[in-house]
């Protein structure tokens, strides 16, 4: 028989629950990560969503009745009343005894994932299981990381003068060329899911300047490896009478400050992780280098050899990541492997764009864009695009567009090195990639 709710109110979270409130009784409520029975005395390890507690329940000290219901299997979801006592041993630097308990809901006997930290499941069986994979203490450690890498990312930027912005995420063509596009049905027409912001934040740079957006894009890419999803979120930046020297300034002291507040705010998370001597607060300005010369140093100190115009490849960025393990910029690629929008420099043949890279990871991409409509539509007619598909993007270049520049970071990429995580799947809570739909 299972208990009601009733009127009973969680009272505090687990890491509320300190010396100060030695001898006071209080209501927590969550789930059993681990439960030992040793005959007269039993433990229990309640969590919730802020980490754990130690229920202990020996017989004579709590009533007889609440000892002999006292049996749990893992991730029953509980709740407990009693009085907190001070136990050095204990998470915290307490226990619970209680004097009620009640058992809300029951687990099968045997979990399909290991949930005591004991041992950790394969993946891709976790992420079958996710719902309940991301109550272990490692996914609310690194989604912790994550609430925090969005709230300072706002911070930041509402702190020098940017405006959110909700754009589309159904649109009616390419943003970025046609390719990786996912196509859905919009009544009886085709439509497809946005694979960036690109065009609505350059229009809206044009309107309120700054902007930056957070938000879901789609690549239709069948991608298998640790750094590729199909969903993706990703902060868009942009901003008006700027270029690319500006972003790559405001892109870093946003690293650097995200970072800061990591650590301030976050250090038990980061240490649960072990990464609290790794995911240390880096030095600005980030080093810059011209791609000229990555390909040279991947060439001389890597033995790769790139040609020129190619793009760089993974072997050469892993290579590249152990001469240059920290962050840093790789400026002025090619005109031919950029996107349209993207302004081609004094020399044509090298364009006004930038790469951020972490180690052998690329997090963003960004750059200066074209603001003059008639350059625009030659750089569309260039990359073998119609103009015309373009037409209510290209409609807002007539009314005063000024320049602008702007970048766009993937977040679950970032995370991912920050967690020291070795795969992205592991950085979202559920990952699309082509293999994986549900849950
Ligand atoms: P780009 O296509 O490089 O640039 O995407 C920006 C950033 O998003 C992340 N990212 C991905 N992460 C996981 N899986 C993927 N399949 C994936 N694709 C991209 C990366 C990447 O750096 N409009 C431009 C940005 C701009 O110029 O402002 C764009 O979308 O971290």
């Amino acid at each position: 028989m299972l208990d009601e709710l009733e009127n009973w109110r969680k009272t505090h979270y687990t890491k509320d629950v300190s010396l100060e409130l030695a001898e006071k009784e209080i209501i927590l409520g969550g789930w059993v990560r681990n439960f030992r029975d040793l005959g007269g005395l039993k433990f229990l390890n309640l969590q919730d969503k802020y980490g754990e507690r130690q229920v202990t329940i020996k017989k004579g000290v709590v009533p007889d009745d609440i000892f002999n219901k006292a049996i749990f299997g893992y991730q029953d979801c509980i709740m407990i009343k009693g009085t907190v006592k001070t136990f050095n041993k204990a998470p915290g630097g307490v226990e619970i005894i209680p004097t009620d308990i009640k058992i809300l809901n029951k687990t099968p006997e045997k979990l399909p994932i290991d949930m005591t930290g004991e041992s950790i499941s394969a993946l891709d069986l976790r992420l079958d299981n996710r719902a309940l994979d991301l109550r272990s203490l490692k996914n609310q450690a690194i989604f912790e990381i994550r609430g925090e890498i969005l709230k300072s990312i706002r911070k930041y930027l509402f702190n020098n003068y940017f405006t959110e912005i909700t754009t589309p995420k159904i649109i009616g063509s390419a943003t970025e060329g046609g390719t990786e596009l996912f196509p859905i049905m919009f009544f009886d027409r085709e439509a497809f899911l946005t694979q960036s912001a690109q065009l609505y934040k350059e229009q809206l740079s044009g309107v309120y300047e700054r902007v930056f957006e957070i938000s879901h894009c789609f690549r239709a890419e069948k991608s298998h490896t640790k750094r590729h999803l199909c969903e993706i979120f990703v902060l868009d930046i942009e901003m008006a009478f700027a270029d690319m020297s500006d972003i790559l300034r405001i892109l870093e002291e946003l690293i650097h400050n995200v970072i800061k507040d990591i650590r301030k705010n976050q250090l038990d998370s980061l240490k649960l992780l072990k990464m609290e001597n790794k995911t240390l607060v880096p030095e600005i300005p980030f080093p810059r280098y011209t791609y000229d010369e990555i390909i040279e140093i991947i060439d001389k100190k890597c033995d790769i050899k790139i040609e020129w115009g190619e793009d760089i490849s993974t072997e050469a960025y892993r290579a590249l990541g152990d001469e240059l393990p920290g962050y840093y910029y790789i400026t002025h690629w090619p005109m031919s492997i950029k996107p349209f929008y993207i302004m081609p420099s004094k020399d044509p043949k090298y364009s006004e764009s930038f790469d951020l890279q972490m180690g052998w990871l690329e997090l963003t991409s960004g750059g200066t864009r074209v603001h003059n409509k008639e350059q625009l539509i030659t750089a569309l007619n260039e990359k073998g695009l119609n103009p015309k598909a373009f037409d209510s993007h290209l409609r807002t270049f007539d009314f005063g567009m000024p320049p602008h520049a702007g970048v766009g970071l993937g977040i679950a990429r970032w995370l991912t090195f920050l967690c020291g995580l070795e795969d992205i799947r592991e950085a979202v809570m559920y990952p699309r990639t082509p293999e994986r739909l549900t849950p």
